[in-house]
């Protein structure tokens, strides 16, 4: 999903650093290599494969399906359903590999900048350097469905940064690639926190309370589907669970939910349709607590976050059920349409978190970036594909590795 947005902020900071200055090539590089030398096999740029990328994912179980066999993504986010609970020690760790040691990169800056790193051993980057670079990383990310407004934010933080920072002259290139991902962190730690879903399950069920979780969102998103994943991964995580069969308006649903339910091995409790959905969600509550179960899934039917009624039908969901989490089940390939649709909800009801459904389909993924900035709600879950287990909980180091992985 994030494959494009990579390779073409990869393109742009490598342009800028082997641009030509007044149409002239400049013969040396900074390691002492004439380009001949780096030829293919040193130069990163949108046609050289990161290490994040090498490791493309096996999409064989997906034959036939709706998955996007081009799309690559981290190995490591393949490695599902293993929920990684502490999301910070990841974080260091990817930290660490950020860190700005030695570097080949193929480096032709202006001739100004040159002249003094052959010279200093520390440069700063002139004002028309960053412009130009900073420029072209917003174009890029414009491209990739990175809202217009995100896209600006980034690149002023992008250019505070670049401004305030000296450069290895050796390191040029890992240094501003630093930059670019420290600046994307930035963007997506603006909306706050995941929520630590089987946490705070976990939490509720010491004190003999199910935990109930309210999934809603635009028709065909995924979320009876997210749900049943769901289901599955708080199963293999030892946990109890029952799912409310809650949209009790679309043809077939309840159906689809039962079917669903028998597939993972978790109860479904339904009523007819046309039956109040919240009352099918306070029965299921009921069951829960009756049977000591540790999670009870609420699905609702598919809605536009415009109309009055439908989102009225939720609210009466949630004074009924109140629920532990709300969470917004959108699919990736709506672009920024997914924040418009958050933004329109949270006037009506609080969403605590975002899962991002069908990532196998998506070939951009810069609205994972613009949804952290302009909705201030969390990302819980990325899902990726149809199976039960393509599921990952949240990390931005997702992002982070695929967009902009440390050089
Ligand atoms: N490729 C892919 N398909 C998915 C993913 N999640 C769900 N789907 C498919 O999307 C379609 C719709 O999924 P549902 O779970 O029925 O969506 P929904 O939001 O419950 O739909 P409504 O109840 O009609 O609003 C189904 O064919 C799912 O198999 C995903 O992550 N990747
Ligand atoms: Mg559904």
């Amino acid at each position: 999903m994030f494959d494009l947005l990579k390779k073409k902020i990869s393109g742009v900071v490598n342009s800028f650093i082997n641009k030509k200055v007044d149409g002239t090539a400049l013969e040396q590089e900074a390691d002492g290599k004439s380009p001949a030398q780096h030829h293919d096999k040193d130069v990163p740029g949108p046609a050289h494969e990161s290490p994040v990328d090498s490791k493309a994912m096996d999409y064989s179980a997906y034959e036939g399906q709706n998955a996007a066999p081009e799309t690559k993504l981290p190995e490591s986010v393949m490695q599902q359903p293993a929920m990684q609970e502490n999301n910070a020690t990841n974080r260091t760790a990817s930290n660490n590999q950020n860190s700005k040691t030695s570097s080949k990169s193929n480096i032709k800056l202006s001739i100004a900048t040159k002249i003094k790193g052959t010279i200093l051993k520390n440069v700063s980057l002139n004002d028309s350097e960053i412009d130009d670079l900073t420029q072209n990383i917003e174009m890029s990310m414009l491209q990739s469905d990175v809202a217009q407004k995100t896209a600006e934010k980034f690149s002023e933080s992008l250019k505070l940064r670049l401004k305030s920072d000296r450069f290895d002259y050796k390191n040029i290139r890992k240094e501003i690639d630093a930059d670019v991902r420290t600046a994307l962190l930035d963007v997506l730690e603006s909306a706050g926190k995941s929520p630590n879903v089987l946490g705070l399950i976990r939490k509720n069920k010491e004190f003999g309370l199910p935990s109930k979780i309210l999934f809603i969102g635009p028709n065909g998103t995924g979320k009876t589907t997210t749900i049943a994943k769901v289901a599955h991964l708080l199963k293999h995580s030892g946990l109890s669970v029952v799912i409310s069969a809650s949209d009790t308006f679309r043809a077939a649903a309840i159906e689809q939910t039962e079917h669903h339910g028998k597939s993972v091995g978790v109860p479904v409790i339904k009523s007819g349709y046309g039956a109040d959905p919240a009352s099918v969600a306070y029965d299921t509550i009921e069951y829960a607590r009756a049977h000591r179960i540790d999670a009870v899934l609420i699905d609702t039917a598919g809605r536009q976050e415009t109309n009055r009624n439908l989102v009225m039908e939720i609210q009466k969901m949630v004074r009924v059920s109140k629920p532990d989490i709300t969470i917004f089940v959108g699919e990736s390939t709506a672009g920024n349409a997914i924040s418009r649709q958050i933004s329109e909800l949270q006037k009506s009801i609080k969403i605590d978190a975002i899962i991002l459904t069908k990532l196998d389909c998506d070939a951009k993924g810069g609205n994972a970036i613009s949804i952290a900035d302009i909705t201030g709600v969390p990302i819980a879950f990325f899902c990726n594909g149809e199976s039960y287990d393509s599921i990952m909980e949240y990390n931005p180091d997702i992002i982070l590795d695929a967009i902009a992985p440390a050089s």
